[in-house]
């Protein structure tokens, strides 16, 4: 062995030593808010799964989306870059073209390249194919080109066309007798609609979503055709964690894996199956939020009963702030009591404030992560780095080129995580340590439909969160150096300097 060789060995021995290849399970649940779960501060909703992995595990306190809808923070998650660099990066029609390239360095592909087995069930909303997608034939670019070996999703969301799954490159459960059309555009047949004819529907719109019926349900967009292959909202649950749980078995005598488990709970409609109906007082959003937990149950058994899980990393997190009415009428307002969705946090989903963005975050592996609570501020869009250099996986400087390597945070290791974020909802803000300044924005304080504050204010907003966690006073105007200085940083990092 020459000395290049020996070094070479050396190096490769010491970053075998410092790396280690848990499974991974990611928990990605929609809508729910920072008050969602009993393990932060939810007592009108009972959580017991989740707040055991919360209590066996690291939960965070400032964790965040980049965003405070679902495309950015999920395009983020997945590239560890901030969505907001990417115009097109923003809520999809269900018929959007395929958001992230095939060819760059994203999560799953990282940890493909570590020799992960990977595998994505849930809500997808980053578009697939390439513009006017024939969905009757191969599906593709999808999760399959960008790192995941096996997929089995919903296109966009629960509320919006196709209503179908697609597993891997096709369209689950289709007659080809019955084709697929969909359409964003107008109606593609003379059936009836949310709007035509709300007697038809279960649950009425109370904004939007008055569309293509299906299931008794109108939605966003027009579809028809696939009737053997429409999903069901009742089971839709049931028929994601069996898919989950058919991953792990499938995939534990062969580890390492990674499951992306993007649940449709807690996002409009709200439907949980039946078995959820008395599950709390609050009706189908409480109800939604308790089937999420069940999904967990399932999924942490399925570990345990494969021997597995003290050597896997859970991550629980959400993909953008709670929201009461989000165009159904389904009394998650008349029945929402004393439960705060976003717990001390002002705003929810779509909101400047911190309530856009900060998520419960919860790190679960019992081989490593001691049992706490972290304050440290970390983002999503950091997993990628950081779990690349936990499993050894190479990454260029420029790949995920917003994230951060974030990984003794994320272990408990350290209690400092990241100095700087962005947020971001229509404008953005941004995260100092404590402090967090918001930019001046037009457009309405009050989002009518949802009745969320969208913090928007003509006026530049800075708030003292160590001391004002509800960004309740502005101090703008009597920390004017410091505002400067943040607006100034927020120039550099929108501008990459
Ligand atoms: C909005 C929808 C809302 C929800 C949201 C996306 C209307 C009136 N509202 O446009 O119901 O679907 O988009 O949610 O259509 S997200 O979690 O996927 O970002
Ligand atoms: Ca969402």
């Amino acid at each position: 062995m020459n000395r290049r060789e020996f070094l070479g060995a050396a190096f490769t021995a010491a970053t075998a030593a410092t790396t280690a290849r848990p499974n991974i399970v990611l928990i990605y649940a929609d809508d729910l808010g920072y008050g969602d779960l009993g393990s932060y501060g939810a007592e009108r909703v009972k959580t017991p799964h989740l707040d055991r992995l919360a209590k066996g595990g690291l939960r965070f306190t400032d964790a965040h989306t980049t965003a405070a809808t679902c495309t950015p923070s999920r395009y983020s998650l997945i590239t560890g870059e901030y969505a907001f660099r990417v115009p097109a990066a923003r809520i999809l029609p269900g018929d959007a073209p395929a958001l992230i390239r095939p060819g760059r360095a994203t999560l799953p592909s990282v940890l493909k390249q570590s020799g992960y087995r990977t595998g994505v069930v849930g809500k997808w909303h980053l578009g697939l194919g390439s513009g006017k997608l024939d969905w009757n034939s191969d599906i593709g670019p999808g999760p399959l080109d960008i790192g995941f070996d096996e997929c089995f999703i919903i296109p966009a969301t629960g509320d919006r066309v196709p209503c179908v799954y697609v597993e891997n490159r096709r369209v689950a459960g289709l007659d080809p007798k019955d084709p697929i059309q969909v359409s964003y555009e107008g109606p593609v047949d003379d059936a009836p609609t949310g709007k035509s004819n709300p007697e038809f529907l279960k649950i009425k719109p109370s904004h939007g979503h008055d569309m293509t019926i299906v299931n008794g349900i109108s939605r966003i967009g027009y579809m028809r055709g696939g009737r053997a292959a429409l999903w069901n909202d009742e089971s839709m649950a049931d028929t994601l964690t069996a898919r989950a749980v058919s991953f792990v078995e499938r995939h534990a005598a062969r580890q390492p894996f990674f499951l992306y488990f993007a649940s449709h709970d807690i996002h409009v409609p709200r439907v949980p199956n039946p078995r959820f109906a008395a599950a709390t007082a609050m009706g189908p959003r409480g109800n939604a939020i308790a089937e999420l937990d069940w999904c967990v149950g399932q999924i942490t058994e399925a570990l345990t009963q494969a021997g597995v899980l003290k050597n896997t990393l859970i991550l629980v997190s959400s993909d953008n702030g709670g929201v009461v009415d989000d165009g159904y009428q389904d009394d998650s307002v008349a029945k929402l009591g004393a439960h705060r969705p976003n717990g001390p946090l002002r705003g929810g989903k779509g909101s400047k404030f911190e309530g856009g963005t900060r998520v419960p975050f919860i790190v679960h592996w019992p081989d490593r992560v001691k049992p706490g609570v972290s304050e440290a501020l970390v983002s999503q869009m950091d997993l990628v780095r950081s779990l690349a250099t936990l499993t050894g996986a190479k990454l260029a400087a420029q790949e995920a080129p917003d994230s951060e390597d974030v990984l003794p945070a994320l272990l408990g290791e350290r209690k400092q995580g990241r100095q700087f974020l962005v947020e971001q909802s229509g404008g953005l803000s941004l995260r100092d340590g404590l402090w967090k300044y918001i930019e001046p924005g037009s457009g309405p304080r009050i989002a009518a439909n949802t009745n969320t504050e969208t913090g928007n204010d003509p006026q530049p907003q800075l708030y003292d969160l160590s001391r004002d966690l509800g960004e309740t006073k502005n101090l703008a105007t009597t920390e004017p150096v410091r505002m400067k200085q943040m607006a100034d940083k927020l120039q550099d990092i929108r501008a990459k300097r």
